[in-house]
C-alpha cells in the first residue's frame, strides 16, 4: 500500500489541530511536557507520521519536509507559548499566596498591667519611703532562729501553733513573716533604724476565701532613742490617711505578738464598716537585745500588714484565691 501526499498531509493538519486544543487545554508545566513528548518526542506523533514520507515519491518529498517542518515549528511555538504562560500563572499564584498584606490589621496582644497585690505593695513603700523609710528585702528560707527565736518566739512558744510552717530536711524553713528580715538588717546595721520590709510569706494553712498558705507582708520597722507609741500611732495615722486617701476614725485595740510588747490591732472605719487592717506594738525589749541593742538606750515600734486583706478591702475582692489564679477578667480591672 503506498501513502499518498495528501493522506500525509492531512494527517499533518489533523495532528496540527489536536495538538492546538490539547495545549491549550494543558493547566500544569507537567501536563505541558507530557504533550511536547507525545507530539515531539523521539517516538511522537509527528516522527510516526514523518516515518511514513519514506513511501512517498521523491518529487513529492520537499513540499512534505516543508509541511512537516512547519507544522513542528507550530507546536515548538506554541508549547513555549503556553509554557510561559503557565509559568506566569504559577508565579502570580505563588505570589498571592505569600505575599504580606501590611495593611492589614495585627494580632494585637493585651498589654499586661501591675498585679493588684504588687500594685498595693507599691503604693504601700511609697508612702513609707515618703516618711523615711528604706525598703529591706531577705530570704524565704529561713532558720529556726531568724523566723522564731530572735523573734521571742522560743521552741515550746504556743505562737508557733499559728505559724506552723513547711520545713525543709535540713531544718530550715519557709519563713511564716517577714520580720527575719529585720533581725538580720538590725545585725548589720546600728540605730537609728527605719526600713520596711515586703514580700512573701509561708504558712501551714487550709486554704480558703480569706487564707492561703502563701501570702504577702510588709512590715516596718522604727528603732531610736526615745520612740513611743504615740510615734507609732502618728506614723500609722498617716498611713491610714494616704492609702485610703482620706482622714478615717482609726481604733487601736489591745493585742499580743511575741515580738511587740504592748501590742495592738488597728482597725479602721472605712464606707461605714470597721476593718481590721494592721498590727503592731512597741519592740519587744527581748528582740532588742537578741540583735546586741541595749533596750534601755534604745526604743522601737512595728507594724505588720496582709497585702491579700488590704488589697481586698481596698479593691472590695471577695476571694483571696482569686490573687493568683491570673484570671485576665480579674486582673484587667486594676
Ligand atoms: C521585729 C520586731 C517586731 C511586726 C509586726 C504585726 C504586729 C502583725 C500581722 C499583720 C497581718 C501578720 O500578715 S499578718 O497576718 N502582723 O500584726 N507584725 S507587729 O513586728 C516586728 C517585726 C520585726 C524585729
Amino acid at each position: 500500500m503506498t501513502t499518498s501526499l495528501s493522506q500525509i498531509e492531512t494527517d499533518l493538519q489533523t495532528l496540527q489541530q489536536e495538538a492546538d486544543s490539547a495545549i491549550a487545554l494543558t493547566t500544569t508545566l507537567e501536563e505541558l511536557e507530557q504533550l511536547r513528548v507525545q507530539y515531539l518526542g523521539k517516538k511522537g506523533q509527528l516522527g510516526q507520521i514523518l516515518k511514513t514520507m519514506g513511501k512517498l515519491s521523491p518529487e513529492d518529498r520537499p513540499r512534505l519536509g516543508a509541511l512537516a517542518n512547519e507544522v513542528k515549528e507550530g507546536l515548538q511555538t506554541q508549547l513555549e507559548n503556553q509554557r510561559q504562560t503557565l509559568q506566569q500563572a504559577q508565579i502570580q499564584a505563588q505570589l498571592a499566596a505569600e505575599t504580606l498584606d501590611v495593611t492589614m490589621p495585627g494580632v494585637s496582644r493585651p498589654i499586661g498591667r501591675v498585679h493588684p497585690l504588687n500594685n498595693t505593695i507599691d503604693r504601700v513603700l511609697d508612702i513609707f519611703v515618703g516618711l523615711g523609710y528604706t525598703v529591706a528585702t531577705g530570704p524565704h528560707v529561713e532558720t529556726d532562729y531568724y523566723n522564731f527565736e530572735a523573734l521571742n518566739i522560743p521552741a515550746d512558744h504556743p505562737a508557733r501553733d499559728m505559724q506552723d510552717t513547711f520545713f525543709l530536711a535540713n531544718g530550715h524553713l519557709l519563713r511564716t513573716h517577714t520580720s527575719p528580715v529585720q533581725i538580720r538588717y538590725m545585725e548589720t546595721h546600728q540605730p537609728p533604724i527605719r526600713i520596711v520590709a515586703p514580700g512573701r510569706v509561708y504558712r501551714r494553712d487550709t486554704v480558703d476565701a480569706t487564707h492561703s498558705a502563701v501570702f504577702h507582708q510588709v512590715e516596718l520597722l522604727a528603732i531610736d532613742k526615745g520612740l513611743t507609741f504615740t510615734d507609732l500611732k502618728g506614723t500609722l495615722k498617716e498611713f491610714i490617711r494616704q492609702i485610703f486617701g482620706e482622714e478615717l476614725p482609726v481604733k487601736f485595740r489591745a493585742s499580743y505578738f511575741p515580738f511587740t510588747e504592748p501590742s495592738a490591732e488597728v482597725d479602721v472605719q472605712w464606707k461605714g464598716k470597721w476593718l481590721e487592717v494592721l498590727g503592731c506594738g512597741m519592740v519587744d525589749p527581748n528582740v532588742l537585745k537578741a540583735v546586741g541593742y541595749d533596750p534601755e538606750v534604745y526604743t522601737g515600734f512595728a507594724a505588720g500588714l496582709g497585702v491579700e486583706r488590704f488589697a481586698m478591702v481596698l479593691h472590695q475582692i471577695d476571694d483571696i484565691r482569686r490573687c493568683y489564679q491570673s484570671d485576665w477578667r480579674f486582673l484587667r480591672q486594676f
